[in-house]
């Protein structure tokens, strides 16, 4: 050891005026050494990955962890098969999409289970469309209309200019499909009429399907039938925040719909709501100045102090002077889209995955409240998504134990996936349930277990998981998971911090002296 480092010294030592091969060496060690870290002391030095970490708890956790056996799950008497349907809006021209999404849920999913289809689009589906879809799926198919009074905005004929305008202008802005009239409709029809359609309404259960998405992992068990069993009502995928410019005015004209028909919001409301109303106590002024809990302490330190001065008992106290005079000269903060107290913290349910009950949606409380938002024009005036809408709906319907997350099912649409890890030693051996998806060789060709994994035969691709991309949105529903019911306490927020008694303990040191 000894002899190996005085030669590495003498070999230093004939090229010490050569600092670049010093630096190359020094940071070649410290790459090497954070390298080793990340690999072995994962979670100490680098924090766990939210993708890596448990989620569950008596509120919400996956159905089931790993693979089921299908064959034996069908034949349990317990189980029976749910009025249900997968639904997709789509076009003639996206039939490729169409088929890859068919496709992937087969083999994933339906080829155990032969749910049916249900197809709409706005203008009639070609015989070719209806031939290719009827080759690929293992259940029944059903083709839909969707007629004008669904799909058309009404403004779109009763004030055609106005519409036009105000599409146009999103699109020169440069918001997200702003310019696309179509998309609009879309977005409408989905917050709105979807589950209204009579081939959706035929059902108790649907699951929504887009064209172009992928599903990672094999669903051995059946969604629905869980879904009942566990008392369910709406299930999700993906959990991320809405860009702002697509609804400013959403979470407004929500709450004002709240006041205008008395509505109690349910505990789910708590995942999208922001809540302003930290300080507890009867001073207005106070209360519109401390929005977030770091201006508490400001706030009432500024406010302590200037009480002092007021006394009067040391005239020379130029603090208290001065802290009088930066509270005269500053004004109230504004919170721009502060409203009752509360704001939208762009959190939603992505929505082209839903697995849901259809009187989710079709209900009165859900109903009215999509004809408010209508009559306000946000579909149009501005872009709002079906996925925000449908979220804050679930906010006035639904208590946090009424959603599913399904973490076990692995899924892609566009640019983001959620790929669970596999669940240790609850791999079984993939038995084809229709012909059309051997998978031969590769059929047990599927990813490494993990800990805390919840998939079966998972094949992940490599982009990054929405619950790393997005983990404040998840930690928001794993806080809501684990809350307990007081806290939860119907989704209402309220005044959190005791003053009197923040200022007691303030008043101790500041004034300590007295
Ligand atoms: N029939 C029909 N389907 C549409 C129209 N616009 C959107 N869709 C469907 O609505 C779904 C969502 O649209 P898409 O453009 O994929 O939106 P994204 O997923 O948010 O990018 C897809 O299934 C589309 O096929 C339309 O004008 N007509
Ligand atoms: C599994 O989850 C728990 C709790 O979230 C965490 O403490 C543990 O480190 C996780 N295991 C792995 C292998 O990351
Ligand atoms: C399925 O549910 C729908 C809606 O509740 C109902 O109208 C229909 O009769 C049900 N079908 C079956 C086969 O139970
Ligand atoms: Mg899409």
């Amino acid at each position: 050891m000894l002899r190996i480092r005085a030669k590495v010294r003498r070999a230093c030592e004939e090229i010490s005026d050569n600092r670049e091969f010093f630096l190359t060496l020094a940071a070649s060690i410290v790459f090497l050494f954070v390298l080793l870290t990340k690999v072995f002391v994962k979670g100490v030095v680098f924090p766990i990955e939210t993708s890596d970490k448990y989620i569950g708890s008596d509120r919400d956790k996956p159905f089931y962890e790993g693979c089921v056996d299908t064959m034996q799950y069908l034949k349990d008497p317990a189980y029976t098969k749910m009025n249900a349907t997968f639904v997709m809006l789509t076009r003639n021209e996206e039939i490729d999409g169409v088929l890859h999404s068919v496709n992937s849920l087969e083999s994933r999913f339906n080829q155990w289970f032969h749910y049916p289809y249900v197809f709409l689009n706005d203008v009639p589906f070609s015989e070719e469309f209806k031939r290719e879809i009827k080759n690929a799926v293992s259940g029944e198919v059903q083709f839909g209309l969707v007629d004008k009074y669904m799909w058309q905005i009404p403004e779109e004929t009763s004030d055609p200019r106005a519409f036009k305008n105000a599409i146009d202008t999103q699109g020169d802005r440069g918001f997200l499909y702003g310019g696309s009239a179509s998309y609009h409709r879309m977005c409408r029809f989905y917050s709105g009429s979807f589950y209204r359609h009579p081939l959706v309404q035929r059902h108790e259960w649907y699951w929504r399907v887009e064209p172009e998405v992928d599903f990672y992992c094999d669903i051995t068990y059946d969604p629905f039938f869980e879904m009942a069993r566990h008392n369910k009502k709406y299930g999700f995928n993906i959990l991320i925040e809405e860009i702002y410019a697509t609804v400013p005015n959403l979470f407004r004209y929500t709450m004002a719909f709240i006041k205008k028909y008395r509505i109690k919001t349910k505990t789910l409301w708590k995942l999208f709501s922001m809540n302003h109303y930290i300080l507890k106590t009867s001073n207005q002024e106070l209360q519109d100045w401390v929005n977030f809990y770091r201006d508490v302490e400001p706030k009432l330190v500024e406010k302590l102090i200037i009480e002092d001065f007021l006394k009067g008992e040391d005239p020379e106290d130029s603090i208290g002077l001065n802290f009088l005079i930066r509270r005269s000269k500053s004004s109230t903060p504004i919170v721009e889209d502060k409203f009752e107290n509360e704001e939208y913290n762009l959190i939603h349910f992505w929505s082209n995955f839903e697995i849901a009950r259809v009187d989710t949606f079709d209900n009165p409380i859900y109903n009215a409240y999509f004809e408010y938002l209508d009559k306000m024009g946000g579909f149009w005036r501005e872009r709002w998504g079906d996925a925000p809408v449908h979220s804050l709906g679930l906010g006035l319907t639904m208590n946090v134990e009424d959603i599913h997350y399904f973490r076990d099912i692995g899924y892609q649409h566009s640019v983001m996936a959620h790929c669970p890890k596999n669940a240790p030693h609850k791999q079984l051996v993939y038995k084809e349930g229709d012909p059309r998806h051997k998978r031969g060789y590769f059929k047990n060709w599927y990813d490494s277990t993990s800990e805390n994994g919840s998939g079966c035969r998972c094949s992940c691709p490599s982009q990054r998981d929405t619950e790393d991309k997005s983990s404040e949105c998840m930690d928001r529903w794993k806080n809501l998971l684990t809350a307990d019911d007081a806290e939860l306490d119907g989704g209402r927020h309220s005044g959190y911090v005791d003053t009197n008694k923040v200022e007691r303990k303030l008043k101790q040191k500041l004034f300590q002296s007295d």
